[in-house]
């Protein structure tokens, strides 16, 4: 009989082969679900697209939030991070846990799980305010994050409240220069997805062969990261009990980015169950904090 450990990591197995042989095989454009990039390797590639100059994103969604450490000196604060990677949540816990008057309570879920986890142990006095940064609202399409923002308010109650933050639209040659930036980080990013699959499933993706590009979808506003295959070659991932063939030049799609316009968001308030009370934009790049109210 497997060991508790053993067998969680054999579901964990399970599930991303499932995951890998569905979105690879759907008709049309290939793909892989983005969640799976986020290994120990992609969470340390990640932490060092945050600090490329390039990409602004972190340093402005930062700069609005310098204010709340400032608030939670004036009163005892918990922050419960909830994280599915276990050293992105343990470099959360080590970098937040130096604050005064703040208590790390950390949690390893998917976020609406932790979140419902979080509720469900409040006091009767206490309030939720739930962080919801770095614009990864973005990553999903538009209406599932509309699914996404009914769900969390459907966890709160009255009159908590969500900081949101979101990438607004910028010039076109800036947003590629931010996904695909000179020092090839992201490309790093993008082909260690491919990368985790040989390691964890078996695969033989040959990396040489696959080239890192970021698109502008100007109709969905939104960044894809594709990886695209430099020749006609066949793939076979042994724990999917999958083999397919690539064409030279096809992708395989592995990320949206979608960007807003500031007047969105109240909108996206509206539509789900929250209002907007404030809406912050940093002046260096173009980027909102936005304050909803569970109404
Ligand atoms: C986590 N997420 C908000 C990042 C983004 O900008 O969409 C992930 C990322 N992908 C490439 N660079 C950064």
């Amino acid at each position: 009989m497997a060991t508790p450990a053993l067998s969680l990591s054999l579901r964990h197995v399970s599930a991303f082969a499932a995951d890998v042989r569905e979105s690879l095989t759907k008709p049309g454009q290939r793909e892989l679900p983005s969640k799976y990039l986020y290994d120990e390797v992609g969470s340390a590639l990640f932490e060092t697209i945050c600090v490329l100059p390039e990409y602004g994103l972190t340093r402005a969604d930062a700069r609005l939030l310098e204010k709340l450490e400032a608030l939670s000196r004036r009163q005892k604060t918990y922050y419960y991070p909830i994280e599915i990677s276990p050293s992105a949540l343990a470099a959360l816990s080590k970098e937040l846990g130096q604050i005064d008057m703040v208590s790390i309570v950390g949690h390893e879920q998917p976020y609406l799980e932790g979140l419902r986890t979080v509720a469900e142990g409040r006091g009767e006095r206490d309030h939720l305010l739930v962080l919801f940064l770095g614009s990864t609202i973005g990553n999903f399409d538009r209406d599932a994050g509309d699914t996404f923002l009914r769900e969390m308010r459907a966890i709160l109650q009255t009159g908590d409240a969500l900081l949101l933050g979101t990438d607004l639209e910028k010039s076109i040659e800036l947003q590629l220069l931010a996904y695909d930036d000179p020092a090839g980080v992201t490309a790093a990013f993008n082909l260690n997805l491919l990368a985790r699959i040989n390691r964890e499933l078996g695969a033989d993706f040959d990396l040489s062969c696959f080239r890192h590009q970021a698109r502008w979808n100007r109709v969905e506003r939104r960044i894809e990261m594709h990886l695209r295959s430099t020749c006609r070659q066949t793939v076979h991932v042994p724990a999917a009990n999958l083999r397919f063939m690539l064409e030279e030049d096809e992708t395989i799609w592995t990320e949206s980015s979608h960007k807003y316009r500031a007047e969105e968001i109240p909108e996206m308030a509206a539509r789900t169950g929250f209002r907007c009370d404030g809406q912050w934009i940093d002046r260096e790049w173009p980027f909102t904090q936005n304050l909803l109210i569970a109404g």
